[in-house]
């Protein structure tokens, strides 16, 4: 154990750190929690011990370093087969992989990308404002993963309150924006409030949420007033 080593930021403003930390909470994976706080003179010196790109997520594992979210996200699920952090079925886990890599793939402009809400709505998760006024790009993207979400749960949610049924890495890869949701008080339709709220009361979630709000500390360019993004 001693050599399992997630590190990450603060809780309260990190927004890859999370799919990974769930994971191994859904794979019950003894791991030691490294926190490198946002915003001090010596975050990226610190960052770079531990990962190339001085970013976080990076996991170290019995010698080995890797250093991306979703890498680590693959990595846990192939150690922990049992978590099935992929859905069993081919077809499915096939779309649960192009799911996620989209959510992780910022690098995209395209109308409704992801990267219009992660650009805007910045993660602050003990945060709630007033309801936020999108920008036709931002809205866009709400939208497009409104109607994503909607079809991979009809498609393959069956009984269960996941996007596939039970929780897997398509859903860790969510979070990050379902917190944002919520933190922005975006209006959202009934079927995905109740997906949302499946999120939200994960119990791994729960715990992370929770020691956000016990974070004491501030960084300030998450604090800025928002009224319209
Ligand atoms: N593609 C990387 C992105 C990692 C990344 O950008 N991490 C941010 C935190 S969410 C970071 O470390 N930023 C450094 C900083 O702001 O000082 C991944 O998925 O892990």
């Amino acid at each position: 154990m001693s050599d399992t080593i997630l590190v990450i930021a603060d809780k309260n403003y990190s927004l890859w750190p999370l799919a990974p930390w769930l994971c191994l909470k859904a794979s019950n994976m003894p791991f030691k929690e490294k926190l490198i706080r946002f915003g001090q003179s010596n975050t990226r010196a610190q960052m770079l011990e531990y990962s190339p790109t001085g970013r976080v997520p990076a996991f170290h594992h019995n010698g080995l370093e890797i250093w991306d979210s979703l890498a680590i996200c693959e990595y846990i699920s192939e150690l922990n087969p049992l978590a099935k952090l992929w859905p069993s079925n081919s077809n499915a886990r096939a779309v649960a992989r192009a799911f996620s890599c989209e959510m992780h793939g910022t690098g995209g402009a395209y109308p409704g990308a992801p990267r219009h809400i992660i650009y805007s709505l910045d993660t602050n998760i003990r945060r709630r404002t007033e309801r936020v006024c999108l920008s036709k790009a931002t809205q866009e993207s709400v939208d497009y993963l409104v109607l994503h979400w909607r079809r991979l749960r009809e498609a393959f949610g069956g009984e269960g309150p996941f996007l596939f049924g039970h929780f897997t890495i398509a859903d860790a890869m969510s979070a990050h924006l379902v917190n944002r949701f919520v933190t922005y008080n975006v209006k959202l339709p009934k079927d995905i409030q109740e997906y949302c709220e499946a999120i939200r009361s994960y119990p791994p979630l729960v715990d992370w949420i929770n020691q956000a709000e016990l974070e004491e500390w501030k960084l300030a360019s998450a604090e800025i007033d928002i009224s319209k993004v």
